[in-house]
């Protein structure tokens, strides 16, 4: 009873505009922030029934919209092992957002209970930890989920503060794993294996002073504060915040960030020809995305850009050389560490970085776009590395392996054998998996395992950029009536719906040399998107072009 009436009060004080549909598509729900509530607050709910399912494990709800505009807004779920939602909630959770009333939205939530097994009623308890980030509408839709969790009996809400979406995950994570979850334990994890990793830096590679300047474009959202929060306590890098998110600097998300310079290959607001030949890291508004880039010239506001497809090739470099070291090293124990080794791309990744993965003997394999995909795909691996071009990746250790790594180095050490290039790159491994964000990809870890890497093997950024050229490529978005009438098939590299869409594609691929063209729905716009590369510029925008043509 008591849980019929906390329901059904708490839909009559958010109740749905006229005309709202939400969807949690690729990332959550999103839209125009001021019209979110009604949908933050089921999100609540959605939230703390999962709990409740989840016998009381914490998840988590961060209210932001990433990259989008700084007027939007939105709120996603992170499952207690620190990913996305299970994709199996994602009907109910549409269903919940869109109940039209209080009523319709009892009875959703009853019957959702009963085929689910959710036990309701105050003998359960359920946790969700809360974060959001810098947008003017964050403190109002913080409140609208906390009223939605607090409508499930026994459910507790724990606010976080303004955080990056990669910090709540982790923190979900550390939760569960019964590890502090707090910043500062986060923080510290970070600076503390960063500088791990710096220590195992062989001494011939120890760079001069300013290749340890980087300039971080914070797109004026959370990752740039909390850069500023962290960056005297990271020695051995000389960190420089431009649109850091402090009064007057810029407007979050405009003419900078991640998605900005990725999309626009142009520098980003704050940036000047003096910065030329600098290496530059970029952010997106929630510290979720992360690329490089270089201002090239100083006459035009072009930048060379390094994108996910570079930082996840580095990253496999790097893991790769260890496990070589690990497995052929001449040392007494020479114990072997079977490991496999998979690297996760959607069909945005450059073909030239496919191409150099797979050139080095590794497995590449494909998911549709949108990082539940990609995580998931990767916990197969003992390591599994994903990148979006976009930036947003990481690289995922199994449990399995991080005890083999430790009952290596347990070993070798124990022979006196701990100044073994064999040791050193086992102890590699083990800063890296401490580094690098296991539950979501993380602009500020991804940074650092960066820039580690860069000062392990003493490379430039031009050494980085010369790991393979990228393909040119063009984009194109395509308005149609119903962007669901074309249905993909082999992770969105081919369309099986209209069949006749594909041959015609096929016909026009076939006439260009390097040329690979696909095209897809948004899952986030009400567009059809068209990618093309090939190899010229040219090229590749007549392929995009004659592409879309059908598509229209
Ligand atoms: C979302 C996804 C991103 C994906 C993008 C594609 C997450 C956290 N974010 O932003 O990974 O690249 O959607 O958008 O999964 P699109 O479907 O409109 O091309
Ligand atoms: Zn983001």
């Amino acid at each position: 009873q008591e849980q019929r009436r906390r329901l059904l009060d708490v839909a009559s004080r958010f109740p749905l505009p006229a005309g709202c549909r939400f969807s949690y598509g690729t990332a959550g729900f999103r839209a125009d922030g001021a019209t979110m509530a009604p949908a933050i607050c089921r999100a609540g709910i959605l939230a703390a029934l999962r709990s409740v399912k989840l016998a009381g494990a914490t998840v988590g709800i961060v209210i932001t919209a990433s990259h989008n505009p700084i007027g939007d807004n939105g709120a996603k779920i992170a499952d207690p092992d620190g990913g996305m939602m299970d994709q199996h909630w994602e009907p109910f959770a549409d269903a919940l957002a869109n109940a039209p009333d209080p009523d319709a939205l009892l009875q959703l939530v009853l019957q959702f209970a009963k085929d689910e097994g959710i036990p309701l009623g105050s003998h359960y308890t359920a946790q969700v930890l809360l974060g959001r980030d810098t947008r003017p509408t964050g403190e109002y839709l913080l409140d609208a989920a906390l009223q939605g969790i607090n409508a499930i009996v026994g459910a507790h809400a724990i606010d976080m503060g303004i955080l990056t979406t990669p910090q709540l995950h982790w923190m979900v994570r550390s939760k569960n794993k019964g590890v502090k979850a707090s910043e500062s334990a986060y923080f510290k994890q970070l600076i503390n294996s960063f500088r791990h990793m710096l220590e195992l830096v062989p001494k011939d590679k120890s760079g001069d002073e300013l290749a340890n300047k980087l300039i971080v474009d914070g797109a004026n959202g959370i990752g740039g504060v909390k850069l500023e929060q962290i960056k005297a306590e990271l020695s051995g890098l000389d960190i420089i915040v431009r649109n850091s998110g402090k009064e007057g600097e810029g407007i979050l998300n405009h003419m900078c960030g991640a998605d900005f310079v990725q999309k626009e290959r142009v520098t980003p607001h704050g940036f000047s020809p003096e910065d030329v030949g600098v290496r530059c890291a970029s952010l997106d508004g929630d510290a979720d995305r992360l690329v490089y880039f270089r201002v090239s010239s100083a006459s035009d506001n072009k930048v060379d850009l390094v994108d996910g497809d570079k930082i996840l090739s580095l990253f496999a470099l790097f893991i790769r050389e260890q496990l070589d070291i690990i497995n052929n090293d001449g040392s007494k124990v020479n114990k072997l560490l079977p490991a496999k080794l998979g690297i996760v791309q959607t069909a945005y990744a450059n073909g030239a970085s496919t191409q150099f993965l797979k050139d080095l003997g590794l497995e590449v394999v494909f998911t549709p776009t949108g990082v539940k995909y990609l995580h998931k795909k990767a916990l197969e691996y003992d390591i599994g590395v994903y990148f979006e071009a976009n930036g947003h990746g990481t690289v995922v250790f199994s449990e399995n392996f991080i005890s083999q790594l430790e009952s290596l180095s347990k070993e070798l050490s124990s022979q006196a054998d701990n100044g073994s290039a064999q040791y050193h790159a086992v102890m590699r491994l083990m800063a890296a998996s401490q580094l690098i964000n296991q539950a979501v990809g993380d602009a500020l870890s991804g940074l650092l395992f960066v820039e580690a890497i860069l000062q392990y093997r003493g490379w430039s950024f031009q050494n980085w950029c010369e790991l393979y050229s990228d393909l040119p490529s063009r984009q194109l978005k395509v308005k149609v009536i119903d962007r669901s009438s074309i249905v993909t098939t082999d992770a969105e590299t081919k369309v099986s719906q209209p069949s006749s869409l594909q041959e015609l594609i096929d016909k026009e691929t076939v006439n260009y040399s390097h040329g690979r063209c696909f095209v897809r729905p948004s899952g986030t716009e009400d567009v059809v998107r068209v990618y093309a590369e090939a190899s010229t510029q040219v090229e590749a925008d007549s392929l995009a072009k004659s592409v879309a043509q059908h598509v229209e």
